[in-house]
């Protein structure tokens, strides 16, 4: 008896399928600036790219500083529910956008500040590719002098907690944000507005953090809310304000 022929097999030479390797313009110009950027102590935040910019890939500009700082976009996506309609939204230390991006999507209008300009530069082009960079005003300034010349209805602040040692504190008190005080902060923040979001670390002296409400007379409406990424905690919103909202 012969043995019987698989039926699926036949005579002709079969064709190798050979993978495309084919890269768009825009992913060769991402994998050069990864190079640059992505320094051994970023790397870990490069794994979590897309919760941090679920476009990453179409572009998306970062330095050393903002890999560790950026607010993760379902994060950014949550606080800035909290402002849908809200008409102005003062981003105080905008970096590279995370936050700004999504204000811009639930907002009329958001001034974006950072005091580094390359920031502001990679700001612009990450609103690019969201499509929203026309409802930001980018400004490359400190907060702490322009201040006085704002206007707008939600003040969100978001400043540098001392890099990712941050952690290394049982309890992070608000001496320790940078560059000043954040009690300083709150206050610059409240001659614009009773209506301030602060996003702090995971290991914030919460005692502390809500007692900025009782700078204002009366006190203001506080609102706590622990964020997570994938069941991770990243770290803390504190709502203020006008109950709470827009
Ligand atoms: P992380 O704790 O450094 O990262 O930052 P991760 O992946 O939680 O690491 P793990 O080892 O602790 O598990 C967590 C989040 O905090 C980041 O995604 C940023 O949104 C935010 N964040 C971290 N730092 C150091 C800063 C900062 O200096 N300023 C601001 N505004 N946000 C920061
Ligand atoms: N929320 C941002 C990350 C902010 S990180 C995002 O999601 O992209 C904190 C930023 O504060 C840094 O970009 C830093 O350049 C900026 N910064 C530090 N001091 C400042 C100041 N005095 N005024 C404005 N920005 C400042």
């Amino acid at each position: 008896m012969s043995p019987t022929k698989d039926p699926s097999s036949s005579q002709a030479p079969t064709k190798k399928k050979v993978k495309s390797k084919t890269r768009t313009r825009a992913q060769l110009a991402q994998k050069k600036k990864e190079k640059e950027n992505v320094t051994p102590l970023v790397k870990k935040y490069w794994f979590q790219r897309y919760d941090l910019f679920s476009r990453y890939d179409e572009g998306i500009d970062m330095d050393e500083e903002s890999w560790f700082s950026v607010t993760p976009e379902e994060i950014a996506a949550q606080q800035a529910s909290w402002c849908a309609g809200a008409g102005v939204v003062i981003d105080a230390f905008a970096g590279v956008g995370g936050n700004a991006i999504q204000f811009a999507q639930m907002c009329q209008r958001v001034i974006a500040i950072d005091i580094d300009p390359k920031k502001v530069a990679m700001a612009y082009n990450n609103a690019k590719i969201y499509g929203v960079e026309h409802h930001i005003d980018f400004i490359v300034g400190d907060f702490f002098q322009v201040a006085p010349f704002l206007k707008g209805d939600v003040v969100f602040l978001s400043p540098p907690w001392g890099g990712p040692s941050y952690k290394a504190k049982e309890s992070f008190t608000l001496d320790l944000l940078k560059p000043k005080d954040g009690h300083s902060l709150f206050q610059i923040a409240r001659a614009i507005t009773p209506k301030i979001i602060m996003y702090l670390p995971r290991n914030v002296d919460l005692v502390q953090a809500t007692g900025l409400s009782c700078l204002s007379s009366p006190p203001l409406d506080v609102k706590i809310e622990e964020n997570f990424v994938r069941g991770n905690s990243k770290g803390i919103t504190i709502y203020f304000g006008d109950n709470i909202f827009p």
